[in-house]
């Protein structure tokens, strides 16, 4: 709050003008009698002023950037700036290009911090500062908050960084005679290593990266009462899928199974040939031409899928030529 000095005489106006910058959240206006002569108080209350953005991913909009103001150039000293993301499921931050931010130990000038929530009493997630590139961020739920705050002096370029929505790997269980850490839920493109307790020898790497990119090939999935979804997509979802691969996942579960595309769907398509090029293919059961649920293809997103019995597949096939971002897809415990 600012103590503004007033006039003692009727005649003369005071004036007072204000260095910062402030953002009147009320302006309160009063009628009073001052002398015997009509007058106004007016009050003017307000916070510093804070740039910021709120930004929402949605299911087609799975990525976007925020910057520091005037970046790659200098942000401005005294400022502090609010991001505000929110998205159907957990939002990834990944810092790119370059990081710059005013460095003193545990960041006490200027500093990026990562909030996992909306509100500033949410988690601290990370607070960075210096000029090494953050790891990547991760909020447990559909809400982060990005604030950057500089202080009087040493401006530097800031960062830039883009947010998106998690990409989730299949469930990974532990060895029998091991431990994986970090635990689940993993997301591209974790590094989960693998101990041995003692006794035991690991035999091959130790460390395995979940990978979106990846075609599974022959992927088996297994939905239980605890484990009651998990998703799958095209190799390199959102980005375009290769030429010439052919993917399959098997899913079984304790009872039906449903299939519910979602996001951006982009699979080759050319009137009057019937997904004759690029196709996603649904059947109920192992694969045969009377369990075929659904052939997919084009820009539409295709209605959910239901087997009768517990076991689905889904083939994916790309031919020579075409790339396109392909598909993404919950699986999950019928009702
Ligand atoms: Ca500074
Ligand atoms: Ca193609």
């Amino acid at each position: 709050m600012v103590l503004l000095t007033g006039n003692s005489d009727a005649d003369s106006v005071v004036e007072h003008l204000f260095t910062g910058r402030i953002q009147a959240q009320r302006i309160k206006v009063t009628p009073l009698q001052f002398h015997l002569r009509p007058c106004l108080r007016i009050e003017i209350i307000g916070c510093a002023f804070i740039h910021g953005e709120n930004v929402a991913l949605t299911n087609s909009v799975t990525e976007g950037y925020i910057m520091s103001p005037n970046y790659p150039s200098n942000y401005p000293t005294e400022m502090d700036s609010n991001w505000i993301i929110t998205a159907p499921s957990v939002i990834q931050l990944d810092f790119v290009d370059t990081f710059d931010i005013e460095y003193g130990p545990n960041c006490p000038y200027d500093y990026v911090r990562v909030i996992d929530g909306l509100l500033s009493t949410s988690p601290v997630l990370g607070t960075f500062c210096g000029t090494e590139l953050p790891p990547i961020v991760r909020a447990t739920g559909n809400a982060m908050t990005v604030q950057l705050h500089s202080d009087y002096s040493v401006p530097r370029t800031g960062f830039k960084a883009k947010y998106s929505i998690a990409i989730p790997c299949p469930p990974l269980t532990a060895p029998a005679s091991g431990a994986l850490s970090p635990v689940g839920p993993h997301y591209h493109p974790d590094v989960v290593t693998v101990t041995c307790n003692q006794g035991y020898v690991l035999d091959g790497d130790s460390d395995l990266t979940c990978q979106a990119d990846a075609c599974l090939h022959g992927e088996y999935l297994a939905l239980t009462d605890s484990v009651t979804e998990g998703y799958i997509m095209s190799p390199n979802y959102p980005g375009n899928y290769p030429e010439r691969t052919d993917c399959s996942w098997t899913i079984t579960a304790p009872s039906v199974i449903q299939l519910e595309f979602v996001g951006t769907f982009d699979i080759e398509f050319y009137q009057g040939l019937n997904c004759d090029y690029d196709w996603v293919k649904v059947y109920d059961g192992r694969i045969s031409p009377s369990s075929l649920l659904g052939t997919f293809c084009g820009i539409d997103l295709p209605p959910t899928v239901r087997t009768v019995g517990n076991v689905m597949t889904v083939q994916f096939h790309t031919d020579y030529s075409e790339r396109r971002a392909g598909f993404r897809a919950k699986y999950s415990i019928g009702k």
